[in-house]
C-alpha cells in the first residue's frame, strides 16, 4: 500500500507541477492557443490509467488532457515540448495541448466528437479479439451532445468494450453542471442497460477512483461489455489560461479539500520531500532544454 501511496503520488504531484509550470509558462507568453489544466482532478487520471493494461488498451482523451497523458506514458518533456510547438514535442509540435498522441492514446478537443470513435475503436479491438478494452473520458459538459447517447446505444447493443469515464468536475467552461444537466448524470446510462459504477464527491480520492476503476475495467474486459463510471470531482483551476468566473470562497473552500494534499499527508515527510525535489530536479532539466535556443520550433509554426 506504501508503494502505491508513494506511485499515486509521484504522478499526481507530477501532473501537478507540471500544469502548473504550462500555466506560468502561458503568462509569460512562452507558449500560445490554449491550456485546460486538471488541477484538483488528478485523481482521475491517476486512478483510471493505472487500472488499464497500458500495453493493450487504448485511451480517447479531451480537451483537458495532460493528466491522462502523464499518466499513461508519463513523457513530461515530450509533452511540454508539444504544447510549446518545438518539434521535440511527442507530435512534433503541431498537435498541441489538445492533440495528443502516442502509441495508443489519443486526445480531440471536439467536445463528444471522440466518443464515438472510441466506441468504434472498442468494436475493432473486439473484432480483433485482441482482450484490449477501450476508455473514453467526458466531461458533465459533454453529456449534453447528443452523440454520447448514440454511442451508448450501439455500445450496449453489440456489447462493446468500452469504458465510458464521466469526469463531473461541476463546471462546463463557465456554466455550473447544476444549470446544464436535467436529472441525475449517474442515471444516464441506466436506460440502455449499461453498468454504471459512482465515486460520490465526498468519497473523490485516487484510491476511490483506482478502486472503483479496477472493478469497471474487471468488468468490461471479462464481460466484453460497456460500463459507465461517474467521478463526482471538482475543478480546482481554471477552466483555461486566466478564466474564472466562479466565487472565490468556494474555490477556496476546495483548496481545502485538496484531494492531493490529502494524499500526500500519507506519505512520511521526508519520503513526500525527496520525491517533490526529484520532481523539481527533473521539470527544471526538462524546461532548460525545451527552451534553450537550439531547439527549434515546429516549421510550420
Ligand atoms: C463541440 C464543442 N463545442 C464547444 C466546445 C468549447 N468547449 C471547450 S471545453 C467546453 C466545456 C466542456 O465542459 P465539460 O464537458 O464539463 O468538460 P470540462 O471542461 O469541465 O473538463 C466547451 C464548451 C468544444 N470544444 N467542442
Ligand atoms: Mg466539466
Amino acid at each position: 500500500m506504501q508503494n502505491l501511496t508513494e506511485t499515486f503520488y509521484r504522478q499526481m504531484q507530477t501532473i501537478r507541477r507540471v500544469e502548473e509550470t504550462l500555466l506560468k509558462l502561458f503568462s509569460q507568453g512562452k507558449i500560445r492557443g490554449t491550456v485546460h489544466t486538471c488541477l484538483g482532478q488528478e485523481a482521475t487520471a491517476v486512478g483510471v490509467i493505472n487500472a488499464l493494461d497500458r500495453q493493450r488498451d487504448v485511451i480517447f482523451s479531451n480537451h483537458r488532457a495532460h493528466g491522462h497523458f502523464i499518466a499513461y506514458g508519463d513523457d513530461v518533456a515530450g509533452l511540454i515540448a508539444e504544447v510549446a510547438g518545438k518539434s521535440s514535442g511527442v507530435c512534433g509540435g503541431l498537435g498541441g495541448t489538445q492533440h495528443l498522441h502516442q502509441r495508443n492514446f489519443y486526445t480531440n478537443g471536439i467536445q463528444g466528437g471522440i466518443v464515438p470513435v472510441a466506441t468504434g475503436a472498442a468494436a475493432a479491438e473486439k473484432r480483433k479479439g485482441s482482450g484490449a478494452i477501450t476508455v473514453v473520458f467526458l466531461g458533465d459538459g459533454t453529456m449534453g451532445e447528443g452523440v454520447v447517447y448514440e454511442s451508448f446505444n450501439i455500445a450496449a447493443l453489440w456489447n462493446l468494450p468500452i469504458l465510458f469515464v464521466v469526469d463531473n468536475n461541476q463546471y462546463a467552461q463557465t456554466t455550473p453542471v447544476i444549470r446544464a444537466q436535467a436529472g441525475r448524470l449517474q442515471d444516464r446510462a441506466v436506460p440502455f442497460g449499461i453498468k454504471t459504477g459512482v465515486v460520490a464527491a465526498e468519497d473523490y480520492d485516487v484510491f476511490s477512483v483506482y478502486q472503483a476503476a479496477r472493478r469497471a475495467v474487471t468488468y468490461v474486459r471479462d464481460q466484453s461489455a460497456p460500463y459507465y463510471l461517474l467521478l463526482n470531482s471538482y475543478r480546482l483551476g481554471p477552466h483555461s489560461k486566466g478564466d474564472d468566473h466562479r466565487d472565490e470562497s468556494e474555490i477556496a473552500r476546495h483548496w481545502q479539500n485538496d484531494p492531493l494534499a490529502r494524499l500526500a499527508e500519507q506519505l512520511p515527510p521526508a519520503r513526500r520531500q525527496a520525491i517533490d525535489a526529484a520532481i523539481e530536479q527533473r521539470l527544471q532539466t526538462i524546461l532548460t532544454a525545451i527552451f534553450a535556443p537550439a531547439s527549434p520550433l515546429n516549421a510550420a509554426h
